[in-house]
């Protein structure tokens, strides 16, 4: 792990609101997948044939299928100590917002009090008709008897809740994401390869309106170029270790005269 600075400390410390944009990297360490690392899951299936909805259109049951292994699979999963860390973050900061372009809901799981999900929620499924949540037990019985699974209530296609390419972003997750970055004294960029827009905005963004900008990762970003600060590691060694140091400084500052 790369040196985290005493201004990134210092800048956490002090700050009133920060912002952290997350994405799949922060739940590596909870052993799902990421997208695009060696490994990750478009090293297996092309976005093209599985993540959009022309695909989807084109085979449901392949997609739905897709869908419902990953979401046994975060299910199976915990909250690992880089999500706990934001959590943790709470203490010491009076505003955090956790802007994540992950589906996984570990943020949530983990207790983080404000997460604004970018790409939606794997957990949930609704039908492209009539719009009406879908239970997932109807997807499972579905895939089982190997049919696309269907509304209930209209017969009409279930699909995950996440944003495909080329679809718009739930309006009120970009409202709060937009605000958030706005106001955001520190942002912290974890785990994200940040080449996927608008989300990769949000660091420079966030730059532009005065905020001190850190990234978390072990490789380069989309964003290297642009941030204050590169702290090179894993997020689950990395984040616990910055919000101790920021602990510590709070504790001195507190005891200063
Ligand atoms: C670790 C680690 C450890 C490993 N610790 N780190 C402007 C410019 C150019 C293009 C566009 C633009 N604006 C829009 C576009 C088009 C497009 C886009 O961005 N294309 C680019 C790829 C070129 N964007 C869209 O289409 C978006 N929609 C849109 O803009 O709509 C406009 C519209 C308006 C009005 C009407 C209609 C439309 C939608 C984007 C949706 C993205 N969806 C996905 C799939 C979600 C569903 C699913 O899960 O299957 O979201 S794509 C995929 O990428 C997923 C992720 O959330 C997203 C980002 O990936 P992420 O999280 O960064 O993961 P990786 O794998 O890329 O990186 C992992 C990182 O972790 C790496 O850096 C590792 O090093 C690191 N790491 N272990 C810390 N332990």
């Amino acid at each position: 792990m790369s040196t985290i600075s005493d201004t990134l400390v210092c800048r956490l410390a002090e700050a009133d609101h920060v912002a952290v944009l997350t994405g799949a990297g922060i739940s590596a360490e909870s052993g799902i997948p990421t997208f695009r690392d060696p490994d990750g899951l478009w090293d297996e299936f092309e976005p093209q044939e599985l993540a959009n909805v022309e695909a989807f259109l084109d085979n449901p049951t392949l997609v739905q299928g897709w869908y419902r292994h990953r979401r046994q699979v975060v299910e199976e999963a915990e909250p690992n100590a880089g999500h706990r860390a934001l959590k943790a973050l709470e203490a010491h900061v009076p505003s955090v917002s956790v802007v994540t372009q992950n589906v996984d809901d570990l943020h949530n799981r983990a207790g983080s009090d404000a997460v604004i999900e970018l790409h939606g929620n794997i957990t949930r499924n609704y039908c492209v008709d009539c719009e009406r949540t879908a239970a997932p037990d109807v997807v499972d019985a579905a895939i089982r008897d190997g049919a696309p699974a269907r509304c209930p209530a209209c017969d009409g296609l279930i699909r995950p809740d996440v944003v495909w390419f080329g679809e718009r972003l739930p309006p009120e997750a970009v409202e709060r994401a937009d605000a958030a970055t706005a106001r955001a004294d520190v942002l912290l960029s974890v785990g994200t390869s940040a080449v996927v827009y608008p989300a990769a905005r949000y660091p420079v963004r966030a730059r532009e309106h005065g905020a001190y900008v850190a990234e978390v990762n072990p490789d380069t970003t989309g964003v290297t170029p642009d941030v204050d600060e590169s702290i090179r590691g894993p997020a689950g060694e990395v984040l616990p270790a910055l919000v101790e140091a920021v602990g510590d400084r709070s504790e001195e500052g507190a005891g200063a005269p």
